[in-house]
């Protein structure tokens, strides 16, 4: 492709007189081996991974919310969600560090001689434009989003996913078009940046240095210990925020498993929700050819079913629960719908994004899908989604609508 690119349009552009070439221009200004095209390969091959499986995992959380008419998403194994969106956290997070690494490693490419060298050069730098951009601004908002801190005037999850599209077609160019590159960085034996293309004595002089500190080797352990370990501390001091034997050494992580109310974690409490004053009055409304009205008492004295499942939130944390409730189904049943009906689930919040959710046929069939009365052996707390909210297995945390008051048949809110 990029040499058809170069064919179409003369292989070399116009170089700036040799005079400009000063300080960081120079030939071999940079001799040092951890800027040679082998360790870019290889640093660029693990952010590379990371980047894929970071934009996979994040791709299905988006699917799973907005799904389209050809996506389903399963409700069993439960803990499916908690690990894709965890890995999809884990990921980004480690992501921070990789690009350092790999924006320290190939900065030198800034002075590269003649600056735009051929048309396939420019597209290349081109599109390290974009994917420097566009990576840093998915690490920095997810960062800040799981931060919980929304200084930015956009709506979050509608510009990180378009923004993940954007990294990932700039890398998938990037790759492309220094595929050439890539394959002999990866190869046993690099060669430095700076020698790219010289031949004759002052090549073969650059290449025997960067040969020398390569087999001598110790920069470079040096340098792949600095960055696994930074790597692994990133790691390390968040996982724990879904990995719960890791909780004690999660000092980063911004949640801990285990830790809140009713020994879970809270997301929306019941007073920024403004669901304060839930009253006797409370009626659960189970729309259907047999309409359900149900208050708490007799929401209580139906069948309890306990299942243990997880919250996993959007956010890279989640935590086991015991809950206690009816089942889902069964009141659908009950309503004369068939049980594993689509439906919408309200919540008595009146405002906020997540005031409303659509419970897809798998996760309605579910004799696991609980309306949930009890958290821990305890009623729910106010900021659990006190008297009622659901739970279901395998689903992201912000589809687990707290406070219900309301289902009904048809797709409504997020999961529609
Ligand atoms: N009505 C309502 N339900 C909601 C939310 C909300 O803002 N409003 N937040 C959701 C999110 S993002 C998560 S992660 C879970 C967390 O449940 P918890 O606070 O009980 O741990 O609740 C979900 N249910
Ligand atoms: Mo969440």
């Amino acid at each position: 492709m990029t040499a058809a690119l170069d064919r179409l349009l003369g292989a070399r552009l116009p170089a700036p007189p040799e005079q400009l070439r000063r300080g960081p221009f120079r030939r071999g200004a940079f001799p040092s081996p951890l800027h040679s095209e082998r360790r870019a390969a290889r640093t660029g091959a693990v952010l590379g991974i990371a980047f894929a499986v970071c934009f996979l995992t994040g791709l299905t959380s988006h699917l799973i919310q907005h799904p389209p008419s050809w996506f389903t998403w399963p409700a069993s194994p439960s803990w499916l969600y908690r690990v894709t969106q965890g890995t999809h956290v884990a990921t980004g997070l480690a992501s921070i560090p990789l690009l350092l690494v790999k924006l320290w490693t190939v900065y030198p490419k800034l002075f590269e001689w003649p600056p735009a060298g051929s048309p396939s050069r420019v597209v290349s730098r081109l599109s390290i434009l974009f994917l420097v951009g566009a990576g840093t601004m998915q690490l920095i908002t997810g960062l800040i989003n799981i931060s919980e801190w929304y200084p930015f005037g956009f709506f979050f999850t509608v510009a990180h996913y378009w923004t993940g599209w954007i990294a990932i077609g700039a890398v998938s160019v990037h790759v492309g078009v220094n595929a050439p590159e890539i394959r002999r960085g990866l190869a046993r034996r690099g060669v430095p940046a700076a020698t790219e293309g010289l031949t004759g004595e002052q090549g073969a002089e650059l290449r025997a240095v960067d040969e020398a500190a390569e087999i001598n080797g110790v920069p470079r352990r040096a340098f792949v210990l600095a960055a696994g370990l930074a790597v692994g501390a990133v790691t390390l001091t968040t996982v724990g925020q879904t990995v719960s034997p890791l909780a004690r050494v999660s000092v980063l992580g911004p949640r801990i498993p285990g830790l809140g109310p009713q020994g879970l974690p809270v997301r929306q409490t019941a007073s920024r929700a403004r669901v304060t004053d839930v009253g006797t009055d409370y009626r659960l409304v189970v729309d259907g050819p047999h309409r359900l009205e149900l208050s708490l008492a007799d929401l209580q004295r139906r069948p309890q079913r306990t299942e243990r499942l997880p919250i996993a939130c959007v956010e890279g944390w989640s935590s086991n629960a015991t809950w206690s409730g009816v089942r889902l189904g069964d009141l659908l049943e009950e309503a004369g719908l068939p049980p594993d009906t689509e439906v919408t689930v309200e919540s008595l919040q009146t405002g906020g994004l997540y005031r409303v959710s659509t419970v897809s046929p798998p996760h309605a069939r579910s004799s696991r899908t609980l309306l949930a009365l009890q958290l821990n052996g305890a009623p729910l707390a106010p900021d659990h989604g006190f008297p009622l909210r659901l739970i279901a297995p395998d689903r992201p945390g912000v589809m687990q609508t707290k406070w219900v008051t309301r289902v009904a048949p048809g797709a409504g809110g997020i999961g529609a």
